[in-house]
């Protein structure tokens, strides 16, 4: 059969449009691709929340692509490694409490997991700004991220949510937006984001499950941001702190939004 080349355009533009529009008003918006944003997307998803994750880069994955150093592996301790197996996601003991998995494994297959429960992604946006009005924060502010990186003089674009998860990882950039425009208290020891501490696997991993969760009305922390705004530690290629926290905050969220 002939093909057309404006029946191909037209069905991009009118297919991505129409998905836009849906995304206009959600229960939850995430801001961030990588390990805890997917998963926390995966569960919301799953849960049939009306949820979407912006994502700056072309691909998803943030951090988690590259193991430890280059080398494609992650480890996950045992209390986490359901999280795997849910996904499908093989793992190879290494020794007790300390599993393997290959990390190109992980980010292919969580990210299609979550695709496929309904979480809809739109990549290549990044947040830069929230809307906060009576109830706290009420949606976020997009642009494309080809604007951002060229310096271009463009106004974004605001879309409606319940909540946000700010799953940016170590920048934490949607509390870090919130506490420079607002000069706002934030649910922290110090009433403001407390910064990254250095490396301390251990304390890191049991700490943010304590950090998971609200911060500023209707704004939510998970993974790396979550230790990042609370003065925790960072933990290294270990990933069961920031499954664990996804799928915490989806919880969280689920209780809230009933
Ligand atoms: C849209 C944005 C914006 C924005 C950033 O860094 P990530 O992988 O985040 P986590 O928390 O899911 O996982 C952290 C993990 O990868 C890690 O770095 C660990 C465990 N480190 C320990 C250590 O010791 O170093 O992903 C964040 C994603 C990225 O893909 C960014 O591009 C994206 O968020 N992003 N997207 N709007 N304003 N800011
Ligand atoms: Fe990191």
């Amino acid at each position: 059969m002939k093909l057309d080349d404006i029946t191909v355009s037209k069905a991009i533009i009118e297919g991505f449009m129409n998905d836009f529009l849906d995304y206009t008003d959600m229960d939850v918006a995430i801001g961030g691709g990588g390990p805890s944003g997917l998963t926390a997307g995966y569960y919301l998803a799953k849960a049939g929340y009306k949820v979407a994750l912006f994502e700056r880069k072309l691909s998803m994955g943030g951090g988690m692509w590259g193991g430890g150093m280059m080398f494609n592996k992650i480890v996950v301790q045992s209390e986490s490694k359901h999280i795997l197996d849910e996904f499908g996601i093989k793992t190879e003991e290494y020794q007790e409490n300390y599993h393997v998995a290959d990390s190109i494994e992980c980010v292919s297959t969580i990210c299609s997991k979550a695709c496929q429960a309904g979480l809809k992604v739109f990549n290549l946006m990044s947040i830069e700004d929230v809307m906060i009005h009576e109830k706290g924060v009420e949606g976020v502010v997009l642009n494309w991220s080809a604007v951002e990186m060229g310096g271009l003089h463009v106004d974004p674009l605001t879309v409606r949510a319940k909540a946000v998860v700010d799953a940016t990882g170590h920048p934490c950039e949607i509390v870090k937006i919130i506490q420079r425009k607002m000069g706002a208290e934030l649910q922290t020891e110090t009433g403001k984001i407390m910064g990254e501490k250095s490396m301390w696997a251990d304390v890191a991993e049991n700490r943010i499950m304590d950090n998971v969760g609200e911060v500023y009305p209707g704004m939510y922390v998970t993974g790396m941001a979550a230790n990042a705004v609370h003065g925790s530690p960072r933990m290294g290629p270990i990933f069961g702190g920031m499954l664990l926290s996804g799928e915490k905050v989806a919880q969280m969220l689920a209780e809230k939004l009933g």
